[in-house]
């Protein structure tokens, strides 16, 4: 159902360049699903890589140049030049993660009467100085233009992170019975296996934790999305491949492999296990709304520019946590990231502690309001002004 709150209609171009992996179009297509659904915009993605884009939405055809899916119009960015054939200027430009805007589309925004409301959309960081640099202006240097920096955050003052409306209830009705059924083939596990999802980069750490799981008193069943960590499972179980369909049994260890499914569902994944491992940037935020234990392993960058993110999420997340609990989760994460080797009974050991303070950071993270409703919070005092 659509609900549209903001009085007038919007157009906002949103400019994706897919540098890897599907966090760039993950962002903006779950934005731009967003602001057309709960806040009526009219909503053009310019999106670099439909391949990509197609795994999140199978709807997508690669091979066209303008679509439409799920009410927004996707255009296939094909060079840094193509902005579009009618170049049409939207009141609002968001261009994503710095990806930079094509110079022709610039000039027409130059020429615009009135200008566009124009926000570089960054990457999100739960440190403190995000806070300070959030909607910050930058006047472009030849242009009659001005730019703002919206930054999302896990803390106050931040633009917060993406949220729909109907998340929560949709966790609510989610029918587990029936997802094992049709997902894994299998029965819902009862409550003594612990259920374990797997989504993450490539990562030294996994052949201990996998070696753990099979040698724990507890039965673990790992759910495992096909992709960049299924080579190592593979050599794990000494199989040729651990592909979407597959099962593999070592000890208490029972894994299975699923396919990529569209981003709506992928919820579902997260809502199925006990604890979830996530990556990147948008299943670690639906991890946090899921409301169960997880552990992260962050988008590694060139000269640990990462830990300190890593750090500040930390920060946030376990700051009500009693210290031995703290200090476990903490161990864990670092290990999970390149520092020291994974100790899963010392960090599940607080499994309770971790399950309540996963739902209260999640209401905690809600306090901050979510995204796409800020983002429109600001366009519209923006276009008042
Ligand atoms: O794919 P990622 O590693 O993306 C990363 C990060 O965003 C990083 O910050 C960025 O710099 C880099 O890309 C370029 O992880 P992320 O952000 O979690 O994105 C994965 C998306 O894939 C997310 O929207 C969920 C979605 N997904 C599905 O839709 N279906 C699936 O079956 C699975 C496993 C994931």
């Amino acid at each position: 159902m659509t609900t549209h709150s903001s009085a007038p209609e919007l157009a906002c171009d949103i400019f994706c360049a897919v540098v890897d992996n599907f966090g760039d179009i993950g962002v903006c297509w779950r934005l731009a699903r967003q602001l057309r659904a709960e806040h009526g915009w009219r909503v053009r993605l310019f999106v670099d890589d439909l391949t990509v884009f197609h795994a999140l939405c199978p709807a997508v055809d690669a091979t066209l140049a303008r679509q439409e899916a799920m009410g927004v119009t996707i255009e296939h960015w094909r060079e840094p030049a193509h902005a579009g054939d009618t170049l049409a200027i939207a009141d609002v430009v968001i261009e994503a993660f710095a990806c930079e805007l094509p110079h022709a589309y610039i000039t027409a925004m130059a020429r615009r009467d009135p200008k566009p409301v124009w926000i570089n959309l960054e990457y999100l960081s739960g440190e403190d100085w995000v806070a300070d640099f959030h909607l910050r202006p930058s006047p472009h240097p030849r242009y009659p233009l001005e730019k703002s920096f919206f930054f999302p955050g896990l803390g106050k003052g931040t633009g917060g992170v993406l949220k729909e409306r109907d998340l929560d209830a949709r966790r609510e009705r989610f029918d587990a019975a029936a997802w094992w059924r049709e997902r894994v083939g299998i029965e819902r596990p009862g409550g003594e296996q612990t259920v374990v999802s797997l989504f993450a980069y490539e990562n030294p750490a996994v052949d201990a934790l996998l070696a753990q799981w099979r040698d724990g008193d507890a039965p673990v069943v790992l759910l495992v999305p096909e992709g960049r960590i299924s080579g190592a499972l593979a050599r794990f179980f000494g199989l040729p491949r651990f592909a979407a369909g597959m099962s593999a049994r070592a000890g208490a260890l029972h894994a299975h492999a699923l396919g990529f499914v569209e981003q709506p569902r992928f919820d579902e994944l997260l809502w199925a296990a006990d604890i979830n491992f996530v990556r990147g940037e948008d299943s670690f935020v639906r991890a946090q709304w899921a409301g169960k234990p997880f552990v992260w392993h962050i988008y590694p960058q060139a000269d640990d520019a990462h830990l300190p993110k890593l750090d500040a999420a930390l920060a946030h997340y376990t700051h009500t946590l009693d210290a031995p609990a703290r200090e476990a989760v903490t161990r864990f994460w670092h290990a999970w990231n390149g520092a020291g080797v994974p100790d899963w009974a010392a960090f599940w050991r607080h499994r309770p502690m971790l399950e309540k303070r996963a739902a209260r950071w999640a209401g905690e993270l809600a306090g901050i309001g979510d995204l796409a409703g800020n983002l429109v919070a600001h366009v519209t005092a923006r276009i008042a002004r």
